[in-house]
């Protein structure tokens, strides 16, 4: 299969090409790159739903009921399963896949669950790379979950339209543990396992702490939608809200979008520049002895980045003479 006979069959939502143009995205491979380059101009139309939580918090459930929702009003699905496969959460996969198979045979439905693991380039860039692809693919909406406990997950959540910071009943500690992070980037709280004692305190601890910010005349506050992700309950009013928050910051959406492409420039060429240095410009070994050399304080850390910033950049050590 040549890339440009990839890049058309993903472009035209050919189900095999998305996967196979998904794993050399993920790889950061120069056939993934060469993909990016070909379906981009033709992305930018999907709208990506970031969902994320606690482990455990139901949302693989939300994710599938919110889908059955989307694909009832016949719009398409793609979902980013993050896998949390870190030595804590393990195990969660197999649950995923099950419950996600009501979904399998769905042709308007494409589903991909990503290890946490093994991520070169960084697991936030290869998530929003997947997401490019199913964008390209005509996706109507990707939905990615990430498990919140991590900068990665609140990055990943950054490239998202939408962020769903999902908490459950008896979270009321963890509202305040998470706030520093997941907490600020939520567009929408959701309290699932509303059918459980507490869902109300919950909320109103969450509110609690929205109203300790100040929202400017017209800025969207973030709501809380109470949910029961087992039987659906509060589903379709939650992709209601989804739906509200679109139109509401479209005209902010340029912005966003703006935002978010300076941040991957940002990640994408610092990432690029330090491979730079380590293939190109540090001899071998040469790092691991500037680190020792840092360690028994032979030199600091500035000066032994002044040299090799020197080396890689000429200019960089002319200025600064
Ligand atoms: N009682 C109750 N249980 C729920 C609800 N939603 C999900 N669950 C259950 O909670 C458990 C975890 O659900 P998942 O959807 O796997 O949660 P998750 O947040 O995706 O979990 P991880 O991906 O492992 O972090 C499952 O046993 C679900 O059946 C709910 O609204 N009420
Ligand atoms: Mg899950």
């Amino acid at each position: 299969m040549t890339e440009r006979s990839l890049a058309d069959r993903v472009l035209d939502g050919d189900p095999r090409a998305v996967a196979r143009a998904i794993s050399l995205v993920e790889d950061d491979s120069n056939a993934g790159v060469e993909l990016v380059r070909r379906v981009f101009a033709r992305t930018g139309r999907a709208y990506l739903v970031g969902v994320t939580g606690p482990p455990g918090a139901g949302k693989s459930t939300l994710v599938d009921r919110l889908t059955a929702e989307i694909r009832q009003s016949g719009r398409t699905v793609g979902i980013v399963a993050v896998d949390p496969t870190s030595p804590f959460t393990g195990g969660a996969i197999l649950g995923d896949r099950v419950r996600m198979q009501m979904h399998a045979s769905d042709p308007g439905v494409f589903i991909r669950s990503m290890a946490t693991r093994g991520h070169l380039g960084g697991l936030a860039r290869a998530t929003s790379e997947v997401a490019l692809v199913l964008d390209a693919a005509g996706k109507d909406l990707v939905l990615i979950e990430t498990v919140g406990v991590g900068q990665d997950e609140v990055d990943i959540v950054r490239t998202a339209d939408v962020s769903i910071v999902t908490l459950v009943p008896g979270s009321g500690d963890d509202v305040q543990a998470l706030k520093a992070g997941i907490m600020e980037i939520a567009d929408i709280f959701v309290v699932n396992k509303a059918d459980r004692e507490g869902a109300d305190r919950t909320a109103a601890s969450i509110e609690a702490m929205l109203s300790l910010q100040s929202f400017g005349a017209g800025a969207w506050r973030p709501p809380i939608v109470k949910t029961e992700a087992t039987t659906g309950k509060g589903v379709v009013e939650l992709l209601e809200t989804v739906m509200r928050f679109r139109e509401a910051t479209a005209g902010s959406e340029p912005r966003r979008r703006r935002a978010r492409a300076e941040w991957r420039i940002r990640e994408l060429l610092a990432e690029r520049f330090l491979r730079h240095v380590e293939d190109r410009v540090l001899a071998a070994g040469e790092l691991d002895r500037t680190l020792e050399r840092i360690a028994a304080r032979e030199i600091d850390p500035y000066s032994a980045v002044e040299d090799i910033m020197g080396r890689a950049c000429p200019e960089h050590s002319r200025r600064a003479i």
